[in-house]
């Protein structure tokens, strides 16, 4: 069982975009087991984006996820990290197939509206970043039976 941390990012959010975006989630049949409203703030953001910092793009990375409300989410279940990955597209929205997150809602690389952890280490390491484990919840589907064979 696989976790992918997903942030709804302030764009998408003043956008208008979160039940889009949710409900793609939910329509393909990925378990919702954590979400929330908050704003992240600078030591959350640096936390979650060490990776990249020094990068020429990281202070206006995280001015950008800091600026206003996200949504996150925490997904559960079998090969979520590259599902999600998959769905939501190319970084640069520019380069994104149609169909994806990214290449149907985003035009630029500094708004591309989303983020979704890059493998299961990651998924691990950032929903520790964003939830409390009283936050996360374990439920049985009955419908995964109709979702997984
Ligand atoms: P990812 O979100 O597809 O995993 P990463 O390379 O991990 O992409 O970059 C993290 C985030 O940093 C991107 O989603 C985007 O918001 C921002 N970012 C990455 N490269 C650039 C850039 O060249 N200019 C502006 N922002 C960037
Ligand atoms: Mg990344």
């Amino acid at each position: 069982m696989e976790r992918s941390l997903i942030i709804l990012k302030p764009d998408a959010v003043q956008r208008g975009l979160v039940s889009a975006i949710l409900g793609r989630l939910e329509q393909r049949g990925l378990q919702i087991v954590g979400l929330k409203l908050m704003r992240v703030t600078e030591d959350l953001a640096r936390k979650h984006y060490a990776e990249h910092d020094g990068k020429p793009f990281f202070a206006g990375l995280i001015e950008y996820i800091t600026s206003g409300p996200v949504v996150v989410i925490n997904v559960k279940g079998k090969n979520v990290i590259e599902t999600v990955r998959t769905m939501v597209g190319a970084t640069n929205p520019v380069k994104a197939a149609p169909g994806t997150i990214r290449g149907d809602y985003g035009l630029e690389i500094g708004r591309n509206l989303i983020h979704a952890s890059d493998s299961p280490e990651s998924g691990e390491r950032e929903t520790a970043i964003f939830f409390a484990a009283n936050e996360l919840f374990t439920v049985e589907r009955s419908v995964d039976r109709w979702i997984y064979e």
